[in-house]
């Protein structure tokens, strides 16, 4: 997870919480393992509770990585964990309209969720880029029933397209993440 980073951040020590929720088989998973450096153990299991990693880069920067399990029993959940978040990650399969608009219910419900930090942006991972069947951003969003909601909101947040297994989009998430981390002012777990 942004390598890199470690040798620009020279700053106070910060501690952050990101909390990676969606719907079953987005790719929650497989991106918790990417970001965790973990890219060799091959498709997941799935998720039965939580995954729970705290990355370090040098001394002075942790981030504690949730991967919540998106199976309907565990949704009701997500509140307990991204009520402490500094960062949210909603990870979800671009190539399923059908869950997409499932997945845009329970992002929606999220966003109107009081429990949801104020200032705590969104990265949507709009996730199997790899497959010829991915929406774009306008037809995700339009999947997801999420744009009016998107327009009014005054949180940051932004989509990013990925492909988990492989790896691609996740520097851009991780830079996108860190950007707004580090440049707001709270922190810590
Ligand atoms: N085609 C494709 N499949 C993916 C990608 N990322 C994850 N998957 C697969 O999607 C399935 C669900 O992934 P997982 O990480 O367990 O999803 P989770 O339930 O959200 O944690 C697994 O079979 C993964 O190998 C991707 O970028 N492209
Ligand atoms: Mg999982």
């Amino acid at each position: 997870m942004g390598a890199h980073v470690s040798s620009i951040w020279k700053g106070e020590p910060r501690k952050f919480v990101l909390v990676i929720v969606g719907l079953a088989g987005g790719g929650k998973t497989t991106v918790f393992n990417q970001l965790r450096g973990d890219d060799a153990s091959g498709p997941p299991e799935a998720t039965v509770g939580f995954n729970h990693d705290i990355i370090s880069f040098g001394d002075n920067l942790d981030i504690q990585l949730w991967d919540i399990s998106g199976a309907s029993v565990s949704i009701p959940f997500w509140r307990c964990f991204y009520a402490d978040a500094h960062a949210l990650l909603f990870v979800v399969d671009s190539t399923d309209p059908d869950r997409a608009a499932t997945a845009g219910g329970a992002l929606i419900q999220i966003l109107q969720d009081p429990f949801l930090p104020g200032g705590c942006p969104l990265l949507i991972l709009s996730n199997k880029h790899d497959l010829d069947t991915a929406m774009d951003n306008s037809g995700l969003t339009e999947a997801m029933g999420i744009e009016p909601i998107l327009k009014e909101t005054t949180r940051e947040w932004a989509i990013i397209q990925c492909i988990a297994q492989e790896g691609i989009g996740l520097e851009e998430t991780t830079t996108w993440l860190l950007d707004r981390l580090l440049g707001g002012t709270y922190g810590s777990f």
